[in-house]
């Protein structure tokens, strides 16, 4: 059993952080990869894609997820949740000690989110000509990663993204201007194999077809790519 999906009662251990999501979200499996890598137990509470798990509304009027508990911290925003469990357990490799790759680090997972992520939750529509997904592109290829990636903030990352770009928009708008840099797309193809981010990632066939449920109810923004 992946190590971050054993469930650890707080009664039993209240130094269990508790990460509320809903079952195949990405921002939350960047959160479970880290966890995984960092060997750290994790309790679940999911729902099915598109509804909020049970007891969110005791710590977030706005049932944002993921989110995560831990005592009395309250955390959302997956980036937010990723660089305090970092600090908390002393993960070196989080970020790169320069301070200027270490930026262009964060600017890349900032334009991924700020540009891809709206496009692949069908929230904003995007061109191949789009000049800010020309920016994100670029911002991705400076940081490519070594062959293979290590596990760091910026991988994990990406990673989940990736994965859901090719799952959920294959041949879409992100994966053809990805397919136009082909060293971008060579850097990008491993990071979804780190073994913290594929022991993490949810079964392929029944995400897909949860996703389709979760369409055929409306829960999901269509997507248009
Ligand atoms: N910026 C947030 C985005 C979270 C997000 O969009 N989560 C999806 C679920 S996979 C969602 O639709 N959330 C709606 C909500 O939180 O109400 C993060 O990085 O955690």
């Amino acid at each position: 059993m992946p190590r971050s999906a054993t469930a650890v009662s707080p009664a039993t251990d209240p130094a269990t952080p508790i990460l509320f999501s809903d079952r195949g979200c990405p921002f939350a499996h960047r959160v479970l990869a880290l966890l995984d890598h960092l060997n750290v137990a994790v309790e679940r509470r999911e729902s099915p894609i598109g509804a909020k798990p049970a007891g969110l509304e005791r710590y977030s009027a706005a049932k944002s997820i993921p989110l995560l508990v831990h005592g009395e911290l309250v955390l959302s925003e997956s980036q937010v949740i990723a660089e305090y469990l970092s600090e908390l357990h002393g993960f070196a490799d989080a970020f790169p000690p320069e301070l200027a790759t270490r930026s262009r680090h964060r600017h890349a997972m900032a334009l991924l989110d700020r540009t891809i992520v709206p496009a692949l939750f069908g929230r904003k529509q995007l061109t191949l000509d789009d000049p800010q997904l020309a920016d994100t592109l670029r911002a991705l290829a400076q940081v490519a990663t070594s062959t293979p990636p290590r596990p760091c903030l910026l991988t994990l990352h990406v990673a989940p993204m990736w994965q859901r770009v090719q799952w959920w928009q294959p041949h879409g708008i992100v994966e053809c201007a990805v397919g136009a840099h082909p060293a971008l797309r060579t850097s990008l193809d491993p990071t979804t194999e780190l073994a913290c981010v594929a022991r993490t990632a949810p079964d392929r066939a029944s995400h897909l077809a949860d996703v389709d449920i979760a369409r055929q109810a409306g829960l999901l923004d269509p997507v248009t790519t």
